[in-house]
């Protein structure tokens, strides 16, 4: 068997695999990575690798992961380096360096703790997902009755929650005189860094009013937009990017060619010049994470639901189905009236983009893995358009449709009679709901409708529950293929 990736075998990559163009022994370590997956991989620590590579060797990135110990079990082995390999109408293969240091939560947390107190760290950044925020979605507030939130203000010093991390580390960096850490969400929320900013602020007022005090004054929470499409790994992956590497990568990441991040400018404690490699430093990212929420995301969800239900595995194939792909655009079509154009950009030119990006036949993004965790994605992705569209008067049937299709994935069985297997925070009792309606649209539909965490008032609406009722007997009736005609 090959062997493996690390600082010891950089030397014997091919020459056409790029690779860290510096000195990784004298990087120091200025920024703490709080959800270490392929996305963060594939983004934030592409962008800081190449700030190291133009010689600002303050970035350097110690990543954490606060579940699973799997990452780090995979790239510790290898000095924290990995494979990332771009896939569109060309391969390339790019070793990363960024990352010097891998931690687990679970099984080091007193070495995550110290690293997030460390002097030289002035910026925590995140990747969690959406639901590890422990906030109602339609709302935007602490949910404070979640058994996470509950676990850390119990237990203050051994934290379970992003929060609770984020909060130990900055009233123990207040404690010591140090200043604290500016926090980067490079999550899919809405407003994200202002949403992070009042969770953290409530979870810290929770622990003492004076803390709340100090983040809400004191910690920075830049908004940002994050834009990458990153499949998970697969073995057949890893095969491939160890033929080409000619050294085994644990655990390499494949994304698209695009990339793109767009992050407001407010840094007190100083962050690398992310612009040299590409970001977007602005003072209001609000219009670009709106255009990217709705369009990107909200037509991601309805390729996701839909696909999913029709049997179609990848994005790629379910954009192969004229019928899929034409509603994909039309939900693209449908946020535009609810959007202020962001500087510099052109809807119609962003909605082309997006649909040849799902055309990528060299991505195997899989419609199941964009479906999970619907209960914390729809509010932002379809439920904003579906109520800014309401209060301009325009139809939301499209919305209606992404909103049945999530539905009937909940029921859990696709149109085939096949078993789904579904993946979302709030699944016990979206099920039970379910199950007490049965597959009977004048029942399903209202039965999650009246889940106020996820549809807020909006559930209440009228217009909403006959709309919705309507695409989900359309969606029982005729089948997504057929469905997204009608
Ligand atoms: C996707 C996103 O899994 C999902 O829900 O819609 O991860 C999407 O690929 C990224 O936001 C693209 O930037």
């Amino acid at each position: 068997m090959a062997d493996r990736l690390r600082d010891a075998t950089l030397a014997r990559l091919p020459g056409s695999v790029a690779r860290p163009g510096y000195d990784r022994g004298t990087v120091q370590p200025g920024i703490v990575h709080l959800g270490v997956g392929a996305f963060h991989r594939a983004h934030q620590a592409a962008y800081t690798d190449a700030v190291l590579a133009a010689g600002d060797g303050r970035w350097g990135i110690i990543a954490a992961s606060l579940r699973s110990p799997d990452t780090r079990n995979a790239l510790a082995p290898q000095d924290g380096l990995y494979a990332l390999n771009i896939r569109g109408e060309a391969d390339q293969l790019a070793v990363i360096g960024s990352i010097g240091r891998v931690l687990a939560a679970s099984d080091e947390p007193a070495a995550l703790l110290d690293a997030l107190c460390a002097p030289t760290v002035a910026i925590v950044s995140l990747t969690v997902t959406e639901k590890a925020y422990c906030r109602d979605p339609a709302s935007g507030t602490l949910d404070e009755a979640h058994p996470d939130i509950l676990h850390d203000l119990a237990h203050p010093h051994a934290p379970r929650s992003a929060l609770g991390w984020l909060a130990a580390a900055i009233a123990r960096r207040r404690a010591e005189g140090l200043p604290p850490f500016t926090v980067l969400c490079c999550d899919n929320l809405s407003a994200n860094g202002r949403t992070l900013h009042r969770l953290l602020a409530r979870f810290a007022q929770l622990r003492s009013p004076g803390l709340g005090a100090f983040v809400e004054d004191e910690v920075a929470c830049p908004d940002a937009m994050v834009d990458r499409i990153v499949p998970a790994t697969t073995d057949e992956d890893r095969t491939r990017v160890a033929a080409a590497l000619g050294l085994r990568d644990a655990w390499p990441v494949i994304a698209e060619p695009f990339t793109q991040w767009v992050v407001a400018d407010r840094f007190p404690a100083g962050r690398p010049a992310w612009e040299d490699a590409g970001a977007t430093l602005v003072a209001d990212v609000a219009p670009f994470e709106a255009m990217k929420l709705r369009m990107l995301n909200a037509s991601h969800s309805a390729l996701a639901y839909l696909g999913l239900l029709a049997g179609v595995e990848t994005v790629a194939e379910a954009m192969r189905d004229p019928g899929l792909a034409g509603f994909a655009a039309r939900v693209m079509d449908d946020a535009v009236p609810t959007l202020a154009v962001p500087p510099g950009t052109d809807l119609a030119g962003y909605k082309r983009a997006l649909l040849a990006r799902f055309r990528n036949p060299a991505l195997r993004h899989r419609t199941a893995q964009i479906a999970a965790d619907g209960s914390q994605k729809l509010p932002q992705r379809v439920l904003a358009t579906m109520r800014d569209r309401l209060a301009l008067g325009l139809p939301v049937d499209a919305q209606a449709l992404v909103v049945a299709g999530w539905m009937r994935y909940i029921s859990g069985v696709d149109e085939h009679g096949k078993r789904i297997e579904v993946r979302d925070p709030a699944a016990p009792s979206l099920a039970a709901a379910a199950q007490a309606a049965g597959p009977v649209p004048d029942r399903l539909a209202p039965a999650l409708l009246d889940m106020h965490p996820i549809f807020g008032a909006l559930g209440r609406d009228s217009r909403v529950r006959t709309g919705v009722t309507a695409a989900l007997a359309r969606l029982y009736a005729l089948g997504a293929q057929r469905a997204v005609l009608a």
